[in-house]
């Protein structure tokens, strides 16, 4: 049932959504307000229809948790998610010296001479960004999103000190697990709005009955081929390592979102995943060693019996 409800919500956006531009220039088809609900205990809500990577989904979750908002870290680890947003900052700013790259996304979609060039000042940047301290405190660092939020939010009393959301709200769960306020918040106005690409999920509560945990996520915009994937695989892992550091079952993923479309260049692939059949979903495995959320290593945790259909390629909007 629940990979159904993916692939129903995408079959509906296809048949019902808006036509609508957006800001990358790509149009997409768009329904604003959407929900599915997983329930973990049938297993890890990793997509079958098509390979996501799961590898990349850890990665970024440790990346948050260490409250790291610097992309060498996820380079490191051979993820490249974050590297566009990261890269239009380089490129626009003084101390670039390649060849133009405004609107490096699409233009690249479209210009096979231009994409080599791109990729090349791309790799240029990461590494940069690896190998030279400097450059990766310029131009590392994506500004007020996850990371950066969850684990060390600004004060803004006079001598106030920073929050550690997740440490809080690990306590609250343990000692208060009856509470209606386990809020999690990544939107901060004042910053938020400038970083290269402000939070996409932007606030998730967790909620306790009857020995689960469950957690609901607002998600503003929701890319739904290549995205969407993704955070429904991070939150899920998200809520099974809370609840093994609280001692409870995993209990549901309630996934809303507000925007949520498929990119014109992605209907092809979409069709080609609904035409595929699913299977079996996979497991999570966690260390049960490990005894704070912050001590999970990649090795730590393990995706098992994971089998899918092939990955499906597609252009990332930028
Ligand atoms: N997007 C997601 N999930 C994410 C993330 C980005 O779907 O976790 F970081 C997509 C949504 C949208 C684009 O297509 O990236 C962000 O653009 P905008 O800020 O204009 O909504």
């Amino acid at each position: 049932k629940n990979e159904e409800q993916y692939l129903n919500l995408a079959q509906k956006i296809l048949d019902e959504g808006h036509e609508k531009g957006d800001r990358t220039g790509t149009g997409t088809y768009s329904i604003f307000g959407t929900q599915m609900r997983f329930n973990l205990s049938e297993g890890f809500p990793l997509l079958t229809t098509k390979k996501v990577f799961f590898k990349l989904i850890k990665s970024e979750l440790l990346w948050f948790l260490r409250g790291d908002n610097n992309i060498r870290f996820l380079l490191q680890h051979n993820n490249h998610i974050w590297d566009e947003w990261a890269f239009q900052q380089w490129v626009e700013s003084e101390d670039y010296d390649g060849p133009d790259m405004t609107d490096f996304g699409l233009r690249s979609e479209q210009d096979s001479e231009f994409k080599e060039e791109y990729l090349k000042q791309k790799d240029r940047f990461v590494q940069l960004i690896l190998e030279d301290d400097d450059f990766m405190e310029k131009f590392g660092y994506i500004g007020e999103v996850y990371g950066k939020l969850w684990r060390s939010w600004a004060s803004v009393l006079p001598g106030g000190q920073e929050t550690d959301q997740i440490s809080n709200l690990i306590e609250q769960i343990k000692t208060n697990p009856n509470s209606r306020r386990l809020i999690l918040t990544a939107w901060n106005p004042e910053t938020t709005p400038q970083a290269p690409l402000p939070s996409c999920h932007v606030l998730s509560q967790f909620y306790v009955a009857d020995g689960k945990l469950s957690a609901q996520l607002y998600q503003r915009s929701g890319d739904f081929f290549l995205g969407v994937p993704f955070n429904i695989a991070s939150y899920s892992l998200l809520i099974h390592m809370i609840a093994a550091q609280t001692g409870l079952e995993v209990g549901d993923f309630v996934h809303t979102i507000g925007d949520t479309h498929i990119y014109k260049n992605h209907v092809d692939q979409v069709k080609e995943q609904l035409s595929r059949p699913m299977h079996k979903l996979p497991k999570i495995w966690l260390n049960p060693e490990v005894k704070s959320i912050f001590d999970y290593t990649m090795d730590d945790i393990k995706l098992v019996d994971y089998e899918s259909e092939p990955a499906i390629k597609a252009p990332v909007a930028v």
